[in-house]
């Protein structure tokens, strides 16, 4: 679809080599689909008139994407709490237990685990993603996680995990068990990290990020937004996705969910949170600058209107989490959300999981060699 749209060109406060980068937006195809700018050219990104920003990020969306279609997926969390690190948001980290007092829970069986894929399945989810409160998995996690991949994806469901810090060796035995996304959010700018955790450093986690891509797994970074980050940070995220050498397949956006006895949490109940809007601006954004990548709507829906929502769609995202719960907090509630879906005209994207590694096996007694997938061997 070839866009002509110039929305830019009546806004006469930029200079003339500002409105030449953002007229030539919706009609640069070639950037478009690179979707390399500089951070000068995100921060200008950030100040535009918001309804040309999201004139411009529903464009660019038209562009890469069936614009009423969306990547629906469940969440599990199959490890709660108790956690090493000290993210500053985060009701499972170990260090704000005794204020959140969140009930701790060890690994959950796999049979438990298949059945909640199963339910999410039948209500239509095409991707299930499980969640540990790991700093990284151990040696002896690594079987169980194998064997959960293995049976959600013989489910027909694709996989997605976030389970802290894959080193090379670990992001290859998921690789090999088919996994399909890996989620592990940069969540703030480089600066603003060290407010949000001290317990590992922003270069870990690009460390991990890399893993995940070099084994060809899918990689999902987000973000989140409202935790008392200058919209600089917000800019400086947005310059990290694009550093790097392919932005991720899946983002997500979340909006800060305050929880009570979390140092960030705390701060943002008492001196109050981000408007919604700028939550908006950084989906419409992120939409522009990284066109081919599915933006996820994460934490915070269920403090949003229905009209809030339609925005962030209107603003590019395509996917969010279905199911009453996310890994600790609430979620918005399925059936609300089926409304929403179809009083916006939305419809739920199928699966398209990827296929486990094959590989040559040769049969010892007839000399035939055939392909076999990895996780089948076992
Ligand atoms: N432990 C793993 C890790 O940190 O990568 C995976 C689980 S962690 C809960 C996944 C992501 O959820 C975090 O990176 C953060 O972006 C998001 N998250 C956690 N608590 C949140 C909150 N209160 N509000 C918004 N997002 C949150
Ligand atoms: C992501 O970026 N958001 C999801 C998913 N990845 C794992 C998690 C949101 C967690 C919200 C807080 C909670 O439920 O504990
Ligand atoms: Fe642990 Fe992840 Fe929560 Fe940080 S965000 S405390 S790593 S579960």
């Amino acid at each position: 679809m070839s866009a002509l749209l110039n929305i830019t060109e009546p806004n006469n406060n930029t200079n003339s080599n500002d409105s030449d980068f953002l007229a030539s937006l919706t009609t640069d195809a070639a950037q478009a689909t690179t979707g390399k700018y500089s951070r000068e050219q995100i921060a200008q990104l950030f100040d535009l008139p918001l309804m040309d920003l999201l004139l411009q990020a529903q464009t660019i969306h038209r562009q890469n994407f069936n614009a009423n279609e969306v990547q629906i997926s469940t969440l599990l969390s199959i490890k709660t709490g108790n956690c090493p690190e000290d993210c500053g948001y985060c009701s499972q980290s170990g260090h704000h237990r005794d204020k959140t007092k969140l009930v701790a829970e060890k690994r959950i069986e796999v049979d438990k685990v298949i059945a909640a894929a199963k339910r999410a399945k039948t209500t239509g989810s095409s991707r299930f993603c499980m969640g540990a409160a790991w700093k990284h998995p151990s040696a002896k996690d690594m079987p169980y996680v194998v064997e959960l991949v293995k049976e959600v994806k013989a489910l027909g469901l694709e996989t997605c995990m976030t389970l802290g810090m894959l080193d090379t060796d670990q992001a290859a035995q998921l690789a090999d068990a088919g996994l399909d996304y890996y989620n592990h959010n940069l969540d703030t700018s480089r600066s603003y990290y060290e407010q949000v955790v001290s317990t590992r450093s922003y270069d870990e986690r690009l460390d991990t990020i890399t893993n995940v891509r070099n084994s060809g797994i899918n990689v999902c970074s987000g973000n989140i937004v409202g935790m008392g980050e200058s919209r600089d940070d917000r800019i400086d995220w947005v310059h990290e996705l694009l550093k790097m050498p392919k932005a991720p397949e899946s983002i997500p956006v979340n909006l800060l969910v305050p929880i009570q006895g979390t140092p960030i949490g705390d701060k943002v109940l008492a001196e109050g949170q981000l408007p919604v809007l700028e939550w908006i601006r950084t989906i419409a954004v992120t939409r522009i600058c990284c066109p081919s990548s599915y933006v996820r709507l994460s934490a915070g829906r269920e403090s949003l209107s229905d009209a809030e929502q339609a925005l962030a769609f209107m603003a590019g995202a395509n996917s969010f989490f279905y199911g009453d719960k996310l890994l600790t907090t609430g979620n918005a509630s399925q059936s609300g959300d089926d409304r929403l879906m179809r009083e916006l005209g939305l419809t739920k994207q199928f699966a398209a999981p990827r296929a486990p590694k094959q590989v040559p096996v040769m049969d010892a007694m007839s000399g035939h060699q055939s392909q076999v997938t990895l996780a089948s061997l076992g």
